[in-house]
């Protein structure tokens, strides 16, 4: 089963997705997420320029090699745009895997190791009694988990609410909006926006929170206790990353599970928070953490240490990678929640799906592959737009994290 054909495909319905689709002699397809938020069309000419050419005529069967072979072969290894482009040539193959095979992505791996995945949906106000609001619309549709995010008292911006009554998007079309942030202000207030959730809807439902990257590790430290009485399911992204070691001292003074990962794009970023037990879930992505392949090993090593998945799951990685991240979070034994925020209606006609949504749950479904499709004719409609992250700047003007 050769490769004959591997296309790029950039399509704007409602937002930039970048998808591969890798065509066998069989006339068999695959395909795979390549979204990078804001840095899309670098991921497409890596594809397009540096591997769709070196991907005809090998063995569509042949995952692991082709895997290695994009690894060690592009010699500069790891990074956002190479680990991205390695996955969406990855999930393409598993698709055209199960097709062939006739099987769902989830046996593939190893069947299902639940019946259901538990995902969590996102709760944002502008002010705590809009949260409120929100979290309540989120209690009714029947989630068991669900992410709170407020604007914090006289700071200019803020993190997770849309800007219309659509959905939230970060990245802005046309521009780098800059963001304004106190952490002061921040770590006065979010105990307050917990504390309101607690007392009016209680403890039945999970409550996650995300920092965004924005504290230092002390101020982490400081977060994580004061929250303690709210019993958070998860503190994500308190401080950056980069330094693993940091999360040391955050562990010294809190019981408040942590999870981080969703900008890592190798087993090599989570190495010694996972060995360390310095963070409670993983949330590296298929899309970003080099496909399924890598995506089970760094699962795998996190189940030695007992830390769960938790995987990145935004608006902003198209409906093929939450596709596919549905079958991988039924079958891991030490899966945690799925992030799902749902997508604009325009992106979810681009992308007919098999997927499944009830009362809190979701199911991939039992299409051969990961049961994800794009209509090419309808993607050929919505260009793409160039948009861009946000950057945050303290309010002296000291350029800080996003
Ligand atoms: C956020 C993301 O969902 C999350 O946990 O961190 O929305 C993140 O801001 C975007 O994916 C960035 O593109
Ligand atoms: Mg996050």
């Amino acid at each position: 089963m050769k490769i004959v054909r591997a296309d790029v495909i950039v399509t704007c319905p409602g937002r930039n997705f970048v998808t591969l689709k890798i065509v066998t002699d069989e006339g068999v397809y695959g395909i795979g997420d390549a979204t990078l938020n804001g840095r899309e069309l670098a991921v497409a000419s890596y594809l397009k320029d540096h591997v769709c050419p070196t991907l005809i005529g090998r063995d569509a069967g042949c995952i692991e090699d082709i895997w290695q072979y994009l690894y060690k072969g592009a010699y500069w290894r790891r990074g956002p745009v190479t680990m991205t482009a390695i996955a969406a040539v990855d999930v393409a193959l598993w698709d055209i895997l199960g097709k062939v095979t006739g099987m769902p992505l989830y046996r593939l791996l190893g069947g299902a190791s639940r019946d259901g995945v538990m995902v969590y949906g996102h709760a944002t106000g502008h002010d705590i009694p809009e949260a409120l609001d929100r979290y309540a619309e989120h209690v009714e549709m029947g989630y068991k988990a669900i992410r709170v995010q407020c604007g914090v008292p006289n700071v200019r911006s803020v993190y997770g609410v849309p800007k219309d009554n659509g959905m939230y998007e970060p990245a802005t079309k046309g521009t780098v909006e800059e963001h304004s942030w106190s952490s002061e202000k921040y770590l006065d207030f979010v105990p307050k926006l917990f504390e309101a959730v607690r007392a009016k809807f209680g403890f039945d439902t999970h409550l996650l929170h995300d920092v965004h990257h924005r504290l230092t590790p002390i101020e982490a430290a400081r977060l994580g206790k004061s929250v303690e009485p709210y019993r958070l399911f998860w503190m994500e992204d308190p401080t950056p990353a980069e330094n693993q070691a940091a999360f040391r001292l955050i562990r010294e003074h809190t019981v408040t599970p942590i999870a981080v990962g969703e900008v890592f794009n190798s087993i090599w970023d989570c190495k010694q928070l996972i060995e360390e037990q310095l963070i409670d879930y993983i949330r590296a992505t298929l899309t970003h953490a080099g496909g399924i392949t890598h995506l089970r090993r760094i699962a795998d090593f996190a189940s030695l240490c007992q830390v769960r998945t938790g995987c990145h799951g935004p608006s902003d990685l198209s409906p093929v990678c939450m596709g596919a991240a549905l079958h991988f979070d039924l079958w891991a034994p030490n899966f945690g929640v799925q992030e799902y925020m749902g997508f604009p209606e325009a992106a979810l006609e681009v992308f007919p799906h098999a997927w499944r949504f009830e009362r809190g749950m979701m199911h991939p479904g039992d299409a051969p592959g990961h049961g994800v499709d794009i209509d090419e004719a309808l993607a050929a409609r919505y260009p793409y737009t160039p948009a861009y992250l946000p950057v945050a700047r303290l309010e002296d003007g000291t350029l800080w994290n996003w």
